[in-house]
């Protein structure tokens, strides 16, 4: 009889040890753009990779236009602390309203090219704005990039500030944004990407700042954005990201096989979108848009335009990552 109990417990304890082998687990990701865009492809990229290395034991599923927060892109990383998201690719400019330090890279001109933008996000003050996101709730897990960001609007080509006088940018997330533009003259206003859409085609706004690959994919030329200018203010990292909530329920080779997939689905990304941009380029001429450059006297204008931004936001980003980020710049 004893014999017989002690069997059925192991009989019992295998059946329930398979069935956990076995479950799958779904869990969410927010995007803001779908895969009609790099940024999108980013998490398809990660969802098919961890798919294949958990072999479908682990689902990610992906919403995208924001839909899990309504549209309302700067609540993403809020969402995704109290659990609500599981995890998220996304920009830091949507999250700097919830962590103050990725401020960093919506500095105006602060990094001139992707070697900068690769020696900020590789090097120390990358693991500094990591740990920031992790204090808050949010486990961060690699890099991937949403592009450099340039402008674009119906009235006329901007080479210099003076161009952008009065003229209504929309913008997006930080109040850093307001405070660049209005150094610069215009007339910002801040609305996310689903409003941003039809304000730019029935003309409400003049302009707005986007990388190519949104410009394009978007076909924001038919909005009226006639000109458009590569001023490569600045560039628009993404984090992928997943919810602590979510994080401490997964066992360490779980983790580790989302750290890996998110990393190489990064790094996928951040190739492909780099790769595409003189065909985009050469797409958004063929529509018949202006499309201009900088020259280094005019960018130079730029900056000193916009040194008053440094002054307000660098004590809130702190003075150390700042500085951190300029001298792996300075090196690169
Ligand atoms: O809203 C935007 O401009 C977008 C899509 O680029 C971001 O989410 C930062």
């Amino acid at each position: 009889m004893k014999r017989l109990l002690s069997m059925g417990l192991a009989c019992l304890a295998l059946t329930s040890s398979l069935a956990f082998a076995q479950q799958v687990r779904e869990f969410s990701v927010s995007t803001v753009l779908s895969d009609a865009f790099p940024w999108g492809q980013a998490a398809t990229k990660w969802a098919e990779l961890v798919e294949e290395r958990s072999q479908g034991r682990i689902k990610l599923k992906v919403y995208p236009n924001a839909q899990l927060v309504s549209g309302d892109q700067t609540r993403e990383f809020s969402a995704m602390r109290s659990g609500l998201i599981d995890m998220a690719v996304g920009s830091t400019i949507n999250w700097s309203t919830q962590v103050p330090e990725v401020n960093l890279f919506s500095l105006p001109f602060l990094m001139p090219d992707d070697a900068a933008v690769d020696a900020v996000t590789q090097g120390e003050a990358g693991k500094q704005i990591f740990a920031a996101i992790e204090k808050r709730g949010v486990k961060p897990l690699a890099w991937g990039e949403n592009g450099f960001r340039e402008i674009s609007n119906s009235k006329l080509a901007i080479t210099k500030p003076a161009d952008l006088k009065g003229l209504k940018i929309r913008v997006v997330g930080s109040p850093l944004f307001l405070d660049t533009f209005n150094a610069l003259g215009a007339n910002p206003t801040q609305m996310s990407w689903t409003d941003a859409q039809p304000a730019l085609t029935t003309g409400a706004v003049d302009g707005q700042e986007n990388p190519i690959a949104v410009y394009d994919v978007a076909r924001i030329d038919r909005a009226n954005q006639k000109y458009l200018t590569q001023w490569h203010y600045m560039n628009d990292p993404l984090i992928f990201g997943v919810s602590q909530r979510v994080w401490k329920t997964l066992s360490a080779e779980d983790q580790k096989l989302l750290q890996e997939t998110a990393i190489e689905a990064g790094q996928w990304e951040i190739a492909k979108a780099r790769s595409e941009l003189a065909t985009t380029l050469d797409r958004i001429r063929s529509y018949g848009i202006d499309v201009r450059e900088l020259t280094a006297e005019e960018h130079a204008a730029f900056v000193q335009a916009t040194q008053s931004v440094y002054e307000k936001w660098t004590p809130k980003i702190g003075a150390d990552l700042v500085e951190k980020a300029q001298t792996a710049i300075k090196n690169r």
